[in-house]
């Protein structure tokens, strides 16, 4: 069983170019629910709706995240009312929306409904909130607001200073079912090229799961984020300095410290190596760009090898 701490976007490309490598029936996706939030009275999980319309080979190409051949005609009718358009919910994602708000009405866990929500897409890896309890990341901005994630990247853009990011309703979440299982049980670790502070940080914020990871016998490989002291895509760069972390390759490896055996970084960041080396994990440069297909499969074996060469 491989097992993958994922956040939106770069976990997706990464999740598919493992299940390139090794039967989709392996791999286990413990997803960011930090994102998440309720509007309009339902409750929304981006980054477990990224990973499954990803997957499921239904996502917005452009964006990434959303559905293709999506139409607003909710949206716009919901205007005529004054509801605030800064977050955007299409007609086709309102469907998933109701479906798994109705389901948690009922009293299924969130665990339970994202299995559901990727069963009906025909993805096979297992995904599972980091947590089935409610917990949020807020942002509090250097001019003290205290702002959700999503009304900070989403609404204003991530303009704004930060000074601090929370995961709030830490204190009382527990690991979904199966999440400590899976990482224990695992034959490797794999943290995907996810936003470190509000999508990984956010998963091991979740009492229970840093110590799996670190007890867990399986080799832990990472891969970075940045490439070329760059973000390859969102705002890990304004919020990684918060951290006190440095936007680079090096920096996130050490932002995760003792967790990581190993530390996939992109060729462009070759002379880092030692560096990284020198912190310890043992540091493999390779194409992390993951635009093809082929080149996510071959990042996930490069990976898969790397777990082996650390586990002896
Ligand atoms: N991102 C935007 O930039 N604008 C939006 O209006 C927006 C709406 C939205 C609705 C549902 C959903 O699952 C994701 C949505 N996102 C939007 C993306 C979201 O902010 C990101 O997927 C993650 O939260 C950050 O990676």
């Amino acid at each position: 069983m491989y097992t993958v701490l994922a956040g939106g976007v770069g976990a997706a490309r990464f999740l598919r170019g493992l299940t390139a490598a090794v039967p989709a029936d392996e791999v286990v996706a413990i997803v960011n629910v930090g994102d998440d939030l309720t509007r309009l009275g339902l409750r929304i999980c981006p980054d477990l709706d990224s990973i499954t319309y990803w997957l499921g080979g239904v996502v917005h190409p452009a964006q990434q995240w959303g559905r293709a051949d999506e139409r607003f005609t909710v949206a716009e009718e919901l205007a005529r009312f004054g509801h605030e358009p800064w977050f955007t919910l299409g007609d086709r994602d309102l469907a998933v929306h109701l479906h798994r708000t109705m389901r948690l009405r009922e009293g299924a866990p969130l665990s339970v409904v994202s299995g559901e929500v990727a069963r009906a897409f025909g993805v096979d890896v297992r995904l599972l909130p980091a947590t089935d309890d409610e917990v949020a990341t807020r942002i509090t901005t250097a001019d003290g607001r205290d702002l959700h994630f999503q009304e900070y990247w989403v609404r204003e853009r991530a303009a704004p200073e930060v000074a601090h990011v929370r995961l709030a309703g830490a204190e009382d979440a527990r690991p979904a079912p199966g999440v400590v299982e899976a990482l224990v049980d695992a034959d490797a670790i794999l943290i995907a090229p996810s936003n470190p502070v509000v999508s990984i940080d956010t998963i091991l914020a979740v009492p229970g799961i840093a110590e799996a990871v670190r007890t867990s016998p399986a080799p832990v490989v990472g891969v970075s984020p940045i490439i070329g002291g760059e973000v390859v895509r969102g705002m890990a760069h304004r919020l990684l300095p918060v951290v006190g972390a440095e936007v680079s390759a090096a920096g996130v490896a050490h932002h995760y410290g003792a967790l990581l055996d190993g530390w996939v970084i992109d060729q462009q960041d070759a002379e880092l190596r030692d560096v990284v080396a020198a912190a310890g994990p043992r540091c493999v440069a390779t194409d992390t760009m993951m635009d093809d297909p082929a080149v996510a499969a071959a990042l996930a074996r490069t990976c898969l090898r790397l777990a082996e060469e650390v586990r002896r």
